[in-house]
């Protein structure tokens, strides 16, 4: 191998040990009698100390030919020293060049220089060589991880649905086409439909991280033409709450999970995870439209995105940062929510919001099948398009609710990053198709 040690596993008291370190060159430091490789590796940083007069000729001559970012091989001995920062140095016998780097760099690796946002999504693979970067993405699996493992506590089954399909379920406007042999397809804008099916099949909890697609034109710093959508769905509940309660829960256990997990990468963001106070404030549309209408705002039959912020800050200063939204004018809603009859025009459909903006969106769905039809047709959906959706509803399909989370607006919010971009390793949007 061209390691035999990361960074972190050499320590002061290896000193005269022989080790193989490799990385990438992050500085070089040249002081005549006395040279210096700061080398950098998925671990942290190796300071390689070369003084002209205890080396080879040919470690020196290779030193003169390298240049920042290019990858090394150093094999050499471990010395301690009070003077480099983590307490040892490495005396190189060998430096093996496997790749020079060209001159100069695309951009700034050492984050002193910062770049644009589209320099370094231009040049992900380099941007993601800087702690700060990298440190997102760490905490990002740990995301996936406490949701998977708060969800399979909870006894929901991991499943993966179809991305090519014959019908949108969240609005014609957004859809891609795609060509699908002899005719056109659509990519999924949501596992909405799928999700439900299984809710007449014997897997009665489910839950899917995975890509959700929507052809919109908005250019802001929360969509995504692509995204990672966690979606779980539940059957037998006895009302929305149930669904409330789940989706609190998850998003609470998770945020504990990063937090305590994460802390080396949340140290080199120089972020801390605000753990959201519970139980979390269940607010109805009409008496969130209140607090916004006696604080001056004018509210519709929808909040804008303006709305949100707006009740963000209400809900801040009464110290929760996530709290539901609950009971939509049904209007509002896509057919697959039920509404309520006892309290008409109104819907059982719920939203969660995150620090002022909309996290997760869902609810109780409509499970008896002529009231799916005639909610579809009244939304002016022409049910025989939907008729492999439908048929589920037929047979024995119990009550059931569940909700749909955009991943990436989570992990951008915990961390309080300003662009969800920053926690996409190759976003998509309108302007973006490469790389
Ligand atoms: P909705 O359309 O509200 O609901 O989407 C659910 C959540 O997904 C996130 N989201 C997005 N994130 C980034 N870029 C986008 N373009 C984007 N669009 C949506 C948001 C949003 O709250 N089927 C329902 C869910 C359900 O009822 O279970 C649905 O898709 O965070």
């Amino acid at each position: 191998m061209l390691r035999t040690h990361y960074s972190n596993q050499i320590s002061p008291d290896m000193d005269g040990e022989t080790v193989t370190v490799a990385g990438w060159v992050y500085e070089l430091r040249d002081f005549g009698g006395v040279k210096f490789i700061i080398l950098r590796d998925r671990q942290g940083y190796i300071q390689i100390v070369i003084p002209r007069k205890r080396v080879s000729e040919d470690v020196l001559e290779t030193f003169g030919k390298l240049t920042k970012e290019s990858v090394v091989s150093v094999s050499g001995t471990v010395k301690k020293s009070d003077k480099a920062k983590a307490g040892f140095e490495i005396l190189p016998e060998k430096i093996e060049v496997l790749n020079l780097a060209e001159t100069p760099l695309p951009m700034d690796v050492s984050g002193k220089i910062e770049s644009e946002m589209d320099t370094r999504l231009d040049n992900r693979f380099i941007d993601l060589r800087q702690d700060k970067v990298r440190a997102i993405f760490m905490l990002r699996d740990l995301f996936l991880t406490g949701i998977r493992n708060f969800m399979k506590e909870n006894q929901f089954v991991e499943i993966n649905t179809p991305k090519i399909a014959a019908a949108g379920a969240e609005g014609g406007a957004s859809l891609f086409p795609v060509q699908y042999f002899d005719q056109w397809a659509f990519l999924t804008q949501s596992p909405q439909l799928y999700k439900q099916m299984l809710m007449a099949s014997s897997l009665d909890k489910v839950f899917e991280i995975g890509p959700a697609f929507r052809a919109e034109p908005s250019d802001t710093s929360r969509h995504l033409s692509e995204f990672t959508s966690f979606d779980f769905e539940m059957a037998y509940i006895s009302d929305y709450n149930d669904v409330m309660d789940l989706a609190e829960n998850m998003l609470v256990e998770t945020l504990k999970y990063v937090k305590k997990n994460g802390k080396p990468w949340l140290e080199i963001l120089e972020r801390d995870i605000e753990i959201p106070k519970t139980p979390f404030p269940r607010i109805k549309f009409e008496d969130a439209k209140g607090m916004l209408e006696s604080d001056g705002r004018r509210v519709g039959n929808d909040l804008s995105t303006e709305d949100e912020k707006a009740l963000g800050k209400i809900m801040a200063e009464k110290g929760h940062i996530a709290y539901f939204i609950t009971d939509y004018p049904e209007e509002e809603k896509p057919f697959y929510i039920m509404e309520n009859d006892e309290n008409p025009g109104y819907s059982f459909a719920i939203d969660l919001d995150y620090y002022g903006e909309e996290l997760a969106s869902g609810g109780q769905r409509e499970h008896r099948y002529n009231r799916l039809v005639s909610r579809m047709k009244k939304k002016n959906l022409d049910p025989k398009n939907f008729e492999f959706y439908l048929k589920a509803f037929k047979y024995g399909m119990p009550p059931h609710g569940g909700v749909g989370l955009g991943f990436e607006r989570m992990v951008m919010k915990a961390l309080n990053l300003k662009n969800i971009r920053e926690v996409v390793l190759f976003p998509r949007d309108q302007w973006r198709l490469v790389p």
